[in-house]
């Protein structure tokens, strides 16, 4: 049986992660972590640690009380907090990797971390961005993401740590909501359609990005970390898209639900930079050959969710 331990299990992977994982591997199989308690109990009553990702000493100790043998690494500032405080965001992205990939080598044990459409810049083609290409951000957050793709390769390669990672588009959910992203958007719309009937948006009109629904994307980690290792020609990190999505679409996509729903704009010039230094859409198609990557939710399809989950809670 596997015993995985994971950090930023309170975070907007996390939470649904965790509970997936509980469900699949048994509740005392997956040791949450997280900066701070689970207040709520939110992620129910298997074992939980506050943890905080840049003390090496106490993330090791965990991992040996609980004997993981997984590590899932998600605790990570988010691209428009790090622009706002680059200097953490270092610290906390890359400090928190290198001790997370110290603990796997030490203990041994698979490596999970997510990477993001972040990682590519400006030079990377914008259509189709294939999975091998020019990787040259310009945000904190895409220079965190691109070294960790790095990092984590260098573990496998030179240490023979079991790495693997994916590029997470923009992530769709109505558990727990991100914090400072540029994404944020697309999931602060489905509250405010079922809230207010409309929407003011802080990215602008066709501006395209990549997005997915959370349940494709918590599959997605699993599926990668239970492909067979001999078929990987890539590890860190693999291209993975449901959508390309501009605001818009989200309008579209909405008013089938509620007719009377309404987008405005107020571009917020920092996140706007971001989104347009990123790919409009990238190409999944390394992940589909090498490990069976299978998205089931497209726009339409997940808004009809959002929208019936989000009614009941909002
Ligand atoms: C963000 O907007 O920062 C994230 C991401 C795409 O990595 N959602």
């Amino acid at each position: 049986m596997k015993k995985i331990m994971i950090t930023g299990a309170l975070g907007q992977i996390g939470s649904e992660l965790t509970t997936m994982l509980r469900s699949k591997y048994g509740e005392n199989n997956v040791i949450a972590t997280d900066i701070r308690e689970d207040e709520s109990g939110s992620l129910g009553n298997g074992p939980f640690e506050v943890l905080d990702v840049t003390d090496a000493g106490q993330m090791h100790e965990i991992a040996k009380k609980y004997q993981a043998d997984t590590i899932m690494h998600l605790a990570a500032l988010l691209s428009a907090k790090a622009e706002n405080n680059p200097q953490l965001a270092w610290n906390l992205n890359m400090g928190g990797l290198v001790n997370a990939l110290e603990v796997a080598r030490d203990l041994n044990t698979q490596f999970f971390t997510p990477s993001s459409i972040g990682a590519f810049g400006p030079s990377t083609p914008k259509e189709n961005t294939p999975q091998d290409t020019i990787q040259r951000p310009t945000t904190m957050y895409g220079v965190n993401k691109v070294s960790g793709e790095l990092l984590c390769d260098y573990y496998f390669q030179r240490f023979g740590v079991d790495t693997r990672g994916v590029r997470f588009p923009g992530l769709i959910s109505y558990v727990t909501k991100p914090g400072g992203g540029t994404t944020d958007y697309a999931v602060e719309v489905y509250y405010e359609a079922l809230k207010n009937g409309k929407y003011t948006s802080y990215i602008g009109e066709g501006t395209h990005m990549d997005m997915m629904y959370m349940p494709d994307a918590v599959n997605a980690i699993v599926q990668l970390m239970e492909a067979d290792a001999s078929k990987l020609e890539h590890r860190n990190a693999f291209n993975v898209s449901a959508m390309s999505a501009a605001p818009e679409d989200f309008e579209k996509a909405i008013q089938k639900h509620i007719p009377e729903f309404k987008m405005d704009y107020d571009v917020d010039p920092v996140r706007q930079k971001i989104a347009e230094s990123w790919p409009n859409a990238i190409d999944s198609s390394a992940a589909k050959d090498e490990w069976g990557f299978d998205p089931k939710y497209d726009i339409h399809k997940m808004t009809e969710d959002m929208l019936q989950q989000l009614k009941v809670r909002v």
